[in-house]
Order: structure tokens, then sequence, then C-alpha cells
């Protein structure tokens, strides 16, 4: 494969993506903490919550893969719009988030509860530690836009987040965003 170049539009996503996966409340509908608000989101037309763009590259040692994410901005009940989360399968691995646009914050955590939080906002770049899943939410009013390189290896573990979830949360507070213990555990 040559070296290739990908171009993002005026608002920081990734132009001609060879692959989009689009989230909605009802992909990730046991996230969230207010199990009645998301029967009425779900009622009221299952809001998408956010799109990831992506470049492809073959799942080989060496190589990087990279993807826009674009969440919406809203709220379920008073947590943020969050991403699903995820460990990577291969725990070796490390990963970089670029902030875009827009504001929000990562959520890392290890499997013995150990977790910490970062602001994202427009020049941020995050490094993720390897073995700690993570998960973003959108606290602004606005689309919060980031690139992610990370792996070609690295996979995605989803499951352990859907059974195990996250000890903590992100939900809108009287001060602005607020770390909060996970009820949904
Ligand atoms: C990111 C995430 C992306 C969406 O590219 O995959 O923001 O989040 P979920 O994958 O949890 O739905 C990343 O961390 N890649 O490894
Ligand atoms: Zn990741």
């Amino acid at each position: 494969m040559k070296p290739f170049a990908k171009w993002t539009d005026a608002h920081g996503m990734m132009a001609e993506p060879d692959n989009m996966i689009v989230r909605k409340i009802s992909d990730m509908a046991s996230a969230y903490s207010d199990q009645a608000k998301v029967q009425e989101l779900l009622a009221a037309g299952d809001p998408v919550v956010y799109e990831m763009l992506e470049a492809s590259v073959p799942s080989v040692a060496g190589e990087l893969a990279f993807c826009t994410t674009t969440m919406r901005p809203g709220l379920v009940g008073d947590e943020y719009f969050m991403t699903k989360g995820h460990y990577h399968e291969d725990e070796t691995t490390a990963e970089i988030y670029y902030t875009i646009s827009g504001s929000g914050i990562l959520l890392a955590e290890t499997e013995n509860n150990d977790h910490c939080c970062l602001e994202m906002k427009k020049g941020s770049i995050i490094h993720v530690e390897p073995g700690w899943a993570h998960r973003t939410y959108n606290t602004g009013d606005e689309p919060l836009v980031f690139l992610a390189v990370y792996p070609a290896t690295a996979g995605h573990n989803y499951k352990k987040i859907e059974q195990g979830g996250f000890s903590h949360t992100v939900t809108k507070g009287e001060n602005g965003p607020t770390v909060v213990e996970n009820a949904r555990r």
C-alpha cells in the first residue's frame, strides 16, 4: 500500500471515508442510567448520537488505523450523550485522541477501577494508555469532533463494557459537567 492522504471538511469530519458507522440511542440503550428517558428518545425517533468515519488500512502489525468521530450534543436525563466505550482487544495498544472542535470529556478506566477524566477541546491531544477502557462525552452545545489514531491490530472489545459498565459517568450538574458514580453498575 502506498502512502495516502485523507482530508477533513469544514467541520473536521473525514471527507470521502472508506467506512462509516452511525450509532443511535438504540445501539447503546443499556449504557444510560435513565432508562425511562431512553424509552422516550426511542419513541421520539431514536436520535443519532455519533458517527465514525474511518480510513481503511490493513489489519496488520505496524499499520495505524484512524477515524474521525462526530458526536451530537444531547442529554439522556442528566447524562451527556456518550460513546459506547471499549477496551482494545489487544490490551497492549495505546491510542491518541486529537480534538478538532467542540468540548467534551474522555473517561478512562482500568479493570481494577482506577479511573481518570481528561478535558477535550479544540487542540487537546490525549494519550490513552494501553489497558485503559475509554469513552467520550459531548458536554457542549455543539458537535464534538475528534481524530483517533490507534494500531490497526488493536480490535475493539465492547462486550466487557456492555456487561460491566464503567464505574463512573458524566452528568450535567449545576456547575457544569460532573463526574459521578455510575448507577448502571
Ligand atoms: C475511537 C472510537 C470512536 C467511537 O475511534 O472507536 O470514538 O467510540 P466507540 O468505538 O466506543 O463506539 C477509538 O477509541 N478507537 O479505538
Ligand atoms: Zn479505542
